[in-house]
């Protein structure tokens, strides 16, 4: 059984997890950028860079396709199921890379901690550490992922998304801008318990104007105490870089940003009086304008399987928490 733990408080786990993503990104199992429709060079897609694929394509797969706003994976209730997913494909794949070690759990980062103090240590946190993920930069020069042209297993970005939205190929270091104004700051525990108060997970019209928690989660939705960008886009946006766009699994921190999402999912569907319990919208009985989104609708997947929402609600068989304390 795995236990995902608060990368700040595991040593062995924050030590893993770049082990093995680092491992991912030099392992290369067979797809090519022509395989994948990506212009430029033939290339082996690496399995990490897989994910960056598969993370640009929902992106860009708009649901239904005469509209340009909700996609297969954002911006509508999927959004949490459909990360859920990824992340426990990302986890499998580390496990096995690790030496089939399935105890091994992704770490969140609990930003809403980090989001009480200023915003002169915000940027300064334990998370930024040589040790932990690295610095800021263009590109970043400090941690794990500083690229170094002379050794090819150094981090580096190969694909990401060009101005007019297409997969394109690079080989340049990672790129981040932490806070850059007074106002980029991190979410706070306010805005976690704000979410956890919701009552509803969606609603109607299940977009970026939904009010209910998937929507204040993701950041869209603006209440007295949050502003959009909220909880999920604001780290996004604090963060910066390469996490700006459809390629921001690029940063190897949008898996922790997300896990710490999934978490506070977790904590909001514990069993009533403290949680909501496991309820998911919409029912299949809905519009097929919202297909990919209702509760037993087919997960956009480019790795794997039929996997559907409704899959996706009760995983304590696959793993736990260290704490739901958010
Ligand atoms: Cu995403």
């Amino acid at each position: 059984m795995a236990i995902r733990e608060n990368i700040l408080n595991s040593v062995v786990a924050r030590d893993k997890y770049i082990k093995g993503i680092k491992l991912l990104k030099n392992e290369f199992p067979g797809p090519t950028t022509q395989d994948l429709g990506i212009d430029g060079p033939t290339q082996r897609v690496s399995t990490y860079d897989l994910f960056v694929v598969w993370h640009h394509v929902a992106m860009t797969t708009f649901t239904p396709s005469t509209q340009s706003d909700r996609n297969a994976a954002h911006r509508g209730p999927v959004f949490l199921p459909w990360h859920r997913f990824m992340l426990l494909q990302l986890e499998m794949n580390l496990q096995r890379v690790l030496g089939n070690d399935t105890t091994f759990g992704l770490p969140y980062w609990d930003w809403a901690q980090d989001g009480e103090l200023s915003l002169v240590r915000q940027r300064t946190a334990a998370i930024w550490a040589s040790n932990c993920m690295g610095g800021s930069g263009t590109p970043v020069t400090t941690g794990p992922f500083v690229f170094d042209p002379a050794n090819s297993k150094s981090w580096r970005v190969r694909l990401t998304a060009s101005v007019n939205g297409q997969l394109i190929q690079v080989n340049r270091g990672l790129r981040r801008q932490l806070g850059t104004s007074t106002t980029n700051r991190l979410p706070t525990k306010t805005h976690t318990a704000t979410a956890l108060d919701q009552t509803t997970y969606d609603a109607a019209p299940w977009s970026v104007n939904s009010v209910g928690f998937r929507n204040l989660v993701e950041g869209w939705q603006n209440t007295l105490q949050i502003r959009p960008p909220g909880l999920h886009n604001r780290v996004h946006v604090f963060v910066g870089g390469d996490m700006l766009i459809s390629t921001s699994p690029n940063d190897p921190v949008f898996y922790l940003n997300h896990c710490n999402v999934d978490r506070i999912w977790e904590s909001w569907m514990r069993s009533p009086p403290t949680g909501h319990g496991r309820i998911y919208v919409p029912l299949q009985s809905e519009s097929s304008n919202l297909k990919g989104h209702r509760l037993n609708d087919t997960l956009n997947s480019l790795l794997s399987g039929s996997t559907t929402p409704a899959e996706m609600l009760d995983v304590k068989q696959l793993y736990t928490y260290d704490s739901l304390n958010v």
